[in-house]
């Protein structure tokens, strides 16, 4: 199975690269982002619970995202899909953790995590960006963004350390145009 970690901080493309990563190997997109934006549109406990700390600019407490993900995960082995891309998944150390032990207990492991390099000031332009055209409450103030890149760089950044003892991580440059960075993810995995 092909089971990819699309990881970086907010605003790095991880959403908009897992669209054509999906498409073209065919894998099933586990973005607890999106996840927890369907929960509070449809305003369910699990929802209501994300969006308190999604607001601030803070990050989901893991066991919430844990529990969460691993059902999820459930959901899929039994359709027996061709590999997964999380997306946005895992953002801490814990949920690293959780998520070796989920597959290896699976024996489907993680083949590559793929870190998308962008600047801060890249980051936040392009968030304050999507937050003028798409109603995202957590891109729409310049403070609660760089609140999320700050949770980024204490509680998510160390994560790819984690992969890199592992030998899983590779760096992609994640300025760029869409295409040029998509390509340099699909040479990254071709070359596995
Ligand atoms: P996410 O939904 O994961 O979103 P994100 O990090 O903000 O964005 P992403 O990197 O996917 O950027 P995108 O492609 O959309 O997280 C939202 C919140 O959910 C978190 O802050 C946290 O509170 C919570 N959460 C989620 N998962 C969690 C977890 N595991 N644990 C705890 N909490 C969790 O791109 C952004 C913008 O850039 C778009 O407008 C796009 O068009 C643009 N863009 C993309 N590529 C570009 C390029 N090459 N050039 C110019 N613009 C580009």
């Amino acid at each position: 199975m092909l089971n990819i970690i699309l990881f970086g901080p907010p605003g790095s493309g991880k959403g908009t690269q897992s669209e054509g990563l999906i498409k073209k190997y065919a894998l099933q997109h586990l973005s607890t982002g999106d996840i927890f934006r369907s929960e509070i549109a449809n305003q369910t406990a699990l929802g209501l619970e994300a969006k308190k700390f999604m607001d601030k600019g803070l990050l989901v407490p893991d066991e919430v995202v844990i529990g969460m993900i691993g059902s999820k995960i459930d959901a899929c082995v039994e359709q027996e899909v061709k590999g997964f891309i999380f997306d946005g998944f895992p953002r801490t150390i814990p949920q690293a953790e959780a998520l070796d032990k989920l597959m290896a207990f699976k024996n489907i492991p993680i083949k590559i995590v793929l870190s998308l390099e962008v600047s801060e000031e890249e980051l936040v332009k392009r968030l304050l960006g999507r937050g003028a055209t798409s109603g995202r409450a957590d891109d729409q103030n310049e403070e609660i963004i760089r609140q999320r890149v700050v949770e980024y760089r204490s509680k998510t950044e160390p994560v790819a350390g984690f992969y890199d003892k592992q030998h899983k991580l590779t760096r992609v440059k994640g300025e760029g145009s869409v295409d040029e960075i998509f390509a340099s993810l699909c040479h990254a995995i071709d070359s596995l």
